[in-house]
């Protein structure tokens, strides 16, 4: 079954959406394999953002994202890494359809509430950054 790294961002944890967020992928009928809410390290926000490397707001995205707890997952479904991200919706504030998840609660492009792998390899690479901790603890 197809796997995808969701997170919520500092802004959504600050914000209170934790339950709402989570709500949301479990009313689709998704599974939450792993969760853990943790403040990230320089070193894994470059990591997870490492292909915006050159971006003239790579420093911005790394500030924000180290700058408080974000609760990072693992879920599963069928298809779940495309139809997470409708469901999320567009980068764009302008483009995020009401009733996606950016559209309903986001109002900037910087801070944006949500995370989710775009393709199932970004799944893939995300979920090895996230969870390789945890799984260095426990082995
Ligand atoms: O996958 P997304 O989060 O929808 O978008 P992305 O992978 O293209 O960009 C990652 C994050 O970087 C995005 O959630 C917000 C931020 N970002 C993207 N483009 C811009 C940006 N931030 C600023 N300030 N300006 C941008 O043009």
């Amino acid at each position: 079954m197809e796997k995808t790294f969701l997170m919520v961002k500092p802004d959504g944890v600050k914000r209170g959406l934790i339950g709402e967020i989570v709500s949301r992928f479990e009313n689709k009928g998704y599974t939450l394999n792993r969760l853990k809410m943790v403040t990230p390290s320089v070193e894994v926000a470059e990591a997870h953002y490492a292909e915006h490397k050159e971006k003239p707001f790579f420093g911005e995205l790394v500030e924000f994202l180290t700058s408080g707890p974000v609760v990072a997952m693992e879920w599963e479904g069928e298809d779940i890494v495309a139809v997470s991200r409708l469901m999320i919706g567009k980068t764009k504030p302008l483009d995020a359809q009401p009733g996606t998840i950016r559209g309903d609660f986001a109002s900037t492009m910087s801070q944006n509430v949500i995370h989710g792998s775009d393709s199932v390899a970004s799944a893939e690479r995300e979920l090895a950054i996230w969870f390789a901790e945890i799984a260095s603890h426990v082995s």
